[in-house]
């Protein structure tokens, strides 16, 4: 579509080669999960597209936007990993003008996921996208795909409990998102 090539070459500008090309294949996966699971296509599409437009942000714009946005101030607390979701959301809005709300929220779990009540299907869609684009090549992925395309909820709790996991190892810290997204996908799936 003619709205989506225009997009793209925004998105494209602010992004390394690298990065934009990871957001291209994560829309494509989106649009494939979208297809399965009934969700809009053409959000699933946008969504995917922008979903780390903000990734490449410095830290000292991330801390301007939180303060111009109203977001809460403890945010500031946190680094990149958090901030291109949850305050990219309002660089979207801001410099692309997405306002769909839906879209929105979509980028704003992409990293930590949300609970089952708060993710629709357009947020499962794209936070199941960015794990399995056709790019990733970490073990397990295949079955995280297989996993997906049995069961989209079944899906998102592997990606949260393997996310989880992984970062643990790694001794990093956790947003406490991340931690509520696990325990309520597991309360609500075992
Ligand atoms: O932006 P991408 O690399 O495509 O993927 P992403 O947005 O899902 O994740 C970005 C990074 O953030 C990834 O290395 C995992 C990490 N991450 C996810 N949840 C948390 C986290 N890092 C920290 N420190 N804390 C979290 O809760
Ligand atoms: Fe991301
Ligand atoms: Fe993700
Ligand atoms: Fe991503």
């Amino acid at each position: 579509e003619k709205e989506l090539a225009a997009l793209s070459k925004r998105v494209g500008k602010n992004l390394s080669k690298h990065r934009f090309e990871h957001c291209l294949r994560v829309s494509d996966y989106a649009v494939k999960l979208a297809k399965q699971n009934g969700v809009d296509v053409n959000q699933a599409a946008v969504a995917g597209l922008v979903h780390d437009y903000a990734k490449e942000v410095s830290k000292k714009d991330f801390l301007k936007k939180i303060d111009k946005s109203g977001l809460n101030p403890d945010l500031k607390n946190w680094g990149n990993a958090v901030w291109h979701g949850v305050v990219g959301a309002e660089f979207i809005k801001d410099d692309l003008g997405i306002d769909d709300p839906a879209i929105l929220q979509a980028v704003r779990l992409h990293t930590t996921g949300g609970t089952h009540k708060e993710m629709t299907g357009l947020d499962k869609v794209v936070f199941m996208a960015d794990y399995l684009e056709e790019g990733r090549d970490f073990p397990g992925v295949e079955e995280a795909r297989q996993i997906t395309d049995k069961s989209l909820d079944q899906g998102v709790f592997y990606q949260l409990a393997h996310t989880l996991s992984f970062l643990a190892g790694k001794e990093k810290v956790i947003y406490p998102k991340t931690f509520e997204a696990y325990n309520d996908w597991a309360m609500y799936l075992k």
